[in-house]
């Protein structure tokens, strides 16, 4: 393993400072401190960055449009075990290391839980020392930052460049990738076989950035590569004879750059949403080419036979998004390496494998073939032909018109990206038991009888090192202290906790620190928002993106009925409690933006509310995003998983608070449903419709919101207060609210569940005060998550789909 001693660190420091910035380190700001201490680090692990590089045994290649990473050094410090040596040194040279640690720009390359499971996997794909690497697009602006105005959202954009240049990433032009968009194919005859010449087409340069990926207490140090689209320069030596010529006017010369360079601009900010956009699309090609051409070029230079890929590469296609790595991997085997169709096929579906990550109707892409017959000519004769030869298959063995108009990957004018994936892939994994088990039931049935040994599950998880470890490090260490440190690269071992169950002053132990950490974000609150909380207050956490699904609506119709008790009966006898959202809502998702408008107004006249505002406070931070998590996890009492049964494919905040000792609240949904199975009926509290209630409702009808509404005095109450002034400051929202639940019937279910949800929330307002209790649930959350690290999640993957049957599974595999 790397170390540095604390002597060689301040040396390297110095040196460093003086060759960067040419001044000494007392005139350097923290930008620049941090921006040294990166290199250091960089150069300490450059060695073992390269040996890892070198390639060895069969590689992951996890293709994802979106890494939500979060801040690197203190997780970089962490694994790398050099934390005390370096927050020494830099003591000693004048600078705290906090302050660097909190210099460091979030890079927000991702919207929520899809983008955050990536990062996670990265941490654990390198912790298990597996060599996987990710693939994705360096946006030039990530997800844009969140201001409330008036109580409005606002959306800014995210500059995490702002400082000139990323301080882990290294750029590599000397990899650098053309990739072809446009222009015409032609089928040109070479001797007896056909060759396919691509003319005219528009080059955009891909610019590989490194970041490397550290795995903890190894040598293992992997690869996120993001890619920045460019001119295509001729200074790379690339092959563009037949690419569109641009020599021509000033114009023209402009346009060319404003076309390659908007590839990589910016992150849509779409939450599963399929947005449709020809910009998206040239995403879509732009990073997957540049990732399966990088694969190629790579396993060309071993020199070995392009039909064993499969044994030395695993691709992996997180949604939907890099599907197009199917018809890529296609066009090489095919046109660069001349091989017959059926072999090209073979390795393709035997080397690739695919996620599915949600089953909302809106998320399923589905790309107009106009658009991809200009966009991507040679790629679209290549789905065709994929279909055609699909077709077949299914004419062959089914006569259900219907079953097979379902299947088809070309369907009236669009692709259907799913469907290219099913055929295209040895393995469909859902993301947790649930989900799994709809898709195979419910969504994708079809292709389920017609091929089941390719459907399996592969519940998500977090990694533990940044969520519990690095974020909540007095409560690590209380577990060190009780159970040993075995737990770090075996979470299963922290059931060995459970025998703390009965100990009292373990348990008081554990309130301590969550105490400790309540006081922490409530100065943060104070500090930020200038509101008040009270750490004694019971902490009520919803983090995650805002969606109708979500219900983050039901949640805060609640709280408005219980301000309605408490002003009807003053000694209502409650807990107090601190209510905490945090919640982007995609730009264009106009109810969600109403709906944060609402939060925000009911906080407002709640807050301001001396009546009660010793017992309900409502925060709703800005800008959430993973530091911001990194914050509020560790602090809270409960975690909300409120969504809709069937709708939340999977959930991950859930994992994250359930390990720092919060007790879920939620619908028997996504993860939840485990969550359940791991710690039992009497550490959960647990509410709402069945999935199969949901599933009849939408299948039969029989829920009539308007009903309930009228013969419900509670839920009228609330639901009035949407549109009859009660709540100040509001517009049209409120009726778009309304509208919602009453006119269009409650798409979500929200006023059917919501008795249910309130019963649930009094249990808990009874349960926090008996301490004792509360805390042992604590721990039990805490004992039992174990199997929730991605740890488990990804040493799944390896055995279950990237290397099953191959040799190298048991040396690599820890679990
Ligand atoms: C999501 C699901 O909605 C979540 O339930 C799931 O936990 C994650 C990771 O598997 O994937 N699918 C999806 O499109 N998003 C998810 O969070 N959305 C975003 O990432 C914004």
């Amino acid at each position: 393993m790397v170390t540095i001693s604390k002597k060689k660190f301040k040396q390297s420091f110095e040196t460093k400072m003086y060759s960067l910035y040419a001044q000494p380190i007392k005139d350097a700001t923290n930008e620049q401190l941090l921006s040294v201490l990166c290199c250091v680090i960089k150069d300490i692990i450059a060695k073992r960055w390269i040996e890892t590089n070198i390639d060895k045994e069969k590689e992951v290649y996890y293709f994802c449009i979106e890494f939500l990473l979060g801040r690197q050094l203190k997780s970089n410090l962490l694994n790398l075990d050099i934390e005390d040596s370096i927050r020494d040194g830099l003591k000693e040279l004048g600078i705290e290391l906090d302050d660097l640690i909190n210099a460091e720009t979030d890079p927000a390359l991702g919207n929520g839980g899809l983008g955050r499971l990536a990062a996670c996997f990265l941490d654990s794909m390198a912790s298990l020392k597996i060599n996987g690497h990710g693939y994705g697009i360096r946006y030039q602006n990530g997800l844009f930052e969140q201001k409330f105005v008036n109580g409005y959202q606002v959306e800014v954009p995210d500059n995490w460049l702002s400082q000139g240049a990323y301080f882990w990433e290294t750029v590599r032009p000397n990899k650098a990738i053309v990739v072809k968009f446009e222009g015409e194919i032609e089928l040109v005859k070479d001797n007896d076989r056909l060759k396919v010449k691509h003319k005219n087409y528009i080059p955009v340069m891909a610019m590989p950035y490194d970041i490397p990926i550290i795995g903890y207490h190894n040598d293992t140090i992997n690869t996120l590569r993001l890619w920045k689209s460019e001119i295509q320069s001729r200074d790379f030596g690339q092959n563009t004879s037949n690419a569109k010529n641009y020599s021509g006017s000033y114009e023209d010369a402009l346009a060319y750059k404003y076309y390659a360079e908007e590839i990589s601009q910016v992150l849509y900010p779409n939450d599963s949403n399929y947005a449709g956009r020809l910009l998206r699309l040239k995403q879509e090609y732009f990073f997957t080419s540049a990732g399966i051409q990088d694969i190629i070029r790579k396993y060309r230079r071993t020199k070995q036979d392009i039909k064993s890929l499969q044994n030395k590469v695993a691709i992996h296609i997180n949604d939907t998004h890099p599907t197009l790595c199917i018809p890529e991997l296609m066009r090489i085997l095919l046109d660069e390496e001349g091989l017959s169709w059926e072999e090209a096929w073979k390795i393709t579906t035997n080397t690739i494998s695919y996620t599915n990550h949600t089953i909302m109707a809106e998320a399923m892409e589905k790309w107009p073939i106009d658009m991809i017959k200009t966009l991507l000519p040679r790629i679209y004769m290549i789905i065709e032909e994929i279909n055609r030869r699909y077709n077949l298959y299914l004419d062959d063995k089914y006569n259900d018109e219907n079953k097979k108009q379902h299947m088809r990957i070309i369907n009236w004018d669009n692709v259907n990206m799913a469907n290219l994936c099913i055929v295209g892939s040895h393995s469909i994994n859902g993301v947790a038991a649930l989900h799994t088990k709809l898709l195979k039931k419910e969504v994708l049935r079809d292709f389920y009888e017609d091929k089941p040994e390719k459907f399996n599950n592969k519940t998500n998880g977090i990694a533990h090192r940044r969520w519990l470890m690095s974020s909540n490090p007095e409560l690590s260490d209380l577990i060190t202290d009780l159970i040993g440190d075995k737990w770090k690269k075996d979470t299963t071992r922290l059931k060995d906790l459970e025998k703390y169950k009965l100990n009292t002053s373990v348990l008081n132990r554990l309130d301590e620190i969550k105490h400790h950490n309540k006081e922490h974000l409530a100065d943060f609150i104070n500090n930020t928002y200038n509101v008040q909380v009270n750490p004694n207050s019971i902490f009520d956490v919803q983090i995650k993106r805002l969606h109708a699904y979500k219900r983050q609506l039901l949640n805060i119709l609640n709280i408005l009925d219980l301000y309605h008790e408490l002003l009807e009966n003053p000694n209502f006898d409650m807990q107090p409690r601190t209510f905490i959202f945090g919640a982007k809502a995609a730009p264009g998702y106009y109810l969600a933006k109403c709906i944060i408008k609402f939060i925000n107004s009911v906080a407002d006249k709640i807050n301001n509310d001396p009546r009660v505002n010793e017992k309900i406070k409502i925060i709703f931070v800005e800008n959430y995003g993973v530091s911001l998590a990194e914050k509020i996890i560790p602090a809270a009492n409960i975690g909300e998983q409120i969504s809709t049964t069937t709708k939340e494919a999977s959930g991950t905040s859930n994992m994250k608070l359930m390990m720092n000792g919060a007790i879920t609240l939620a619908t028997l949904d996504g993860a939840n449903v485990e969550i359940f199975e791991q710690v039992g009926e009497d550490n959960i509290i647990l509410f709402g419709l069945s999935a199969q209630q949901v599933l009849d409702y939408n299948k039969y009808g029989g829920y009539s919101a308007l009903d309930l509404y009228q013969s419900n005095r509670r839920i009228k109450r609330v639901v009035d207060d949407l549109i009859n002034g009660f709540i100040p400051n509001m517009d049209s929202e409120g009726r778009e609210i309304y509208n919602s639940l009453i006119t269009y019937n409650d798409e979500y279910f929200v006023l059917r569940d919501m008795e249910n949800y309130s019963e649930a929330q009094a249990k808990i307002n009874k349960l926090y005060q008996r301490k004792e209790q509360w805390n042992r649930m604590s721990l039990m959350n805490i004992a039992n998550s174990g199997i929730f690290s991605t740890d488990r999640t990804i040493s799944e993957y390896a055995k279950d789909i990237w290397f099953k049957g191959c040799e190298i599974n048991e040396k690599y595999i820890k679990l």
